[in-house]
């Protein structure tokens, strides 16, 4: 049903897709292709698009418009299934019917209700060819963090630390600076700057002081966020002094001092209140309550015991692991453990890169890799 050429034209689709990120979220990043084919069977790219911002138009209706009226006839290539429902924008399906295209090629579903798969019904119920799957799974991996949400009603998890060549953990952005190489500080930088929260235990926020900003600016100001059950930050901390610049909320327990957590919110801080439960409950929870702010990625920068309990819960979905060529020689500066081994899931590396002589490693668990890959 696909052929080389085919692929071809969703791999460029997916490349436009990327172009979306950390700008179009809590939407999913769709990139889109219209083509036109030869008597050989080579695809001529009539009109390329993607989804740019949220709230903007869809990458279909981007690339009917670079397109115009040569679309009529010609087949179009998205990594997401059409919508067919009004949201901020008209339906997709609409007016990719009234463009007469004349094939719809899809890598994967859409989960959202609105659409799960009443836009491929609606594109055959007017007559066109659809087919379905074509590089499935890279388009459900690059739609992973939205799938999340919309699934699960909590962000995407990433879990970042770095550590010496012999598993010393960084214990927070103090040792990462002696630690990690600029080049790989930059990349972590990038990363806050197109993500929707940036998560650290009271821990790190004492002993670091950390500003937990993107420096310099990304496409979005991610919200920091502060694991703190006995509302212990102080106000004279960077975190604190700069709440009303750029939004702090601190996750407090029930045992939290009253007058503690309203200091912290007078001095511009946002609260929110752990329920009385289990460690990964209450994180659980939290995780919903970012799921309803339609957080879509959150990073977790530390320490240790946070991202074990992290781990401990189920909920890191990736991993970005920075080695330093160093040997560090402590002991017992590693994760503390988990409680069986079948708590430590398996990691699946996806990319290899050496930022600045150090080792960077970014994998997906085994838990996301199940709900996530449509075709696994
Ligand atoms: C598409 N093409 O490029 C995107 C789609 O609020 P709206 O109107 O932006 O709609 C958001 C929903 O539309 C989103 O949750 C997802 O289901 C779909 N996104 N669909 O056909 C696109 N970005
Ligand atoms: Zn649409």
């Amino acid at each position: 049903m696909f052929d080389p050429h085919d692929t071809a034209a969703m791999a460029r689709a997916l490349e436009l897709a990327r172009r979306g990120e950390g700008r179009v979220e809590p939407n999913p990043m769709v990139g889109a292709v219209v083509a036109i084919r030869d008597a050989a069977g080579h695809h001529h790219v009539i009109g390329e698009g993607w989804h740019a911002d949220f709230g903007g138009p869809h990458a279909e209706i981007m690339a009917l418009g670079a397109a115009g009226p040569r679309a009529r006839g010609a087949a179009l290539f998205v990594t997401l299934e059409p919508c067919c429902h009004h949201g901020k924008t008209p339906p997709c399906t609409d007016a990719v019917i009234a463009a007469g295209i004349s094939r719809v090629v899809i890598a994967a579903r859409d989960p959202f209700p609105a659409v799960a798969g009443g836009g491929i019904a609606a594109l055959e119920r007017a007559g066109l060819v659809v087919e379905v799957g074509l590089l499935e799974r890279e388009a459900t991996r690059l739609t992973a963090p939205f799938r999340t949400l919309v699934d699960h009603g909590r962000p995407w998890v990433i879990a970042k630390w770095a550590m010496s060549l012999d598993g010393a953990l960084a214990t927070g952005s103090s040792d990462d600076r002696w630690l990690s190489s600029p080049a790989s500080r930059r990349l972590v930088h990038e990363l806050r700057g197109r993500i929707d929260g940036i998560l650290v235990g009271i821990g790190t926020a004492v002993a670091d002081d950390p500003l937990l900003t993107p420096r310099p600016r990304g496409s979005r100001t991610p919200l920091r966020i502060v694991l703190d059950s006995q509302a212990r930050l102080p106000l004279t901390s960077q975190l604190v002094q700069t709440a009303r610049e750029s939004p702090v909320l601190v996750a407090v327990g029930g045992e939290a001092p009253a007058e503690e957590v309203a200091a912290l919110q007078k001095a511009g801080c946002d609260i929110w209140r752990a329920p009385r439960a289990d460690r990964p409950t209450q994180l659980l929870s939290l995780m919903e309550e970012l799921g309803r702010r339609r957080h879509t990625n959150l990073l977790v920068e530390g320490g240790p015991a946070v991202l074990r309990s992290f781990f401990g819960a189920g909920l890191v979905d990736e991993v970005w692991t920075f080695i330093a060529p160093r040997i560090v020689g402590r002991d017992g500066r590693g994760l503390p453990p988990l409680p069986t081994f079948a708590d430590a899931p398996p990691i699946e590396i996806e990319q290899v890169d050496h930022p600045g002589g150090d080792i960077l490693l970014r994998g997906i668990t085994a838990a996301c890799r199940e709900s996530h890959s449509a075709s696994a």
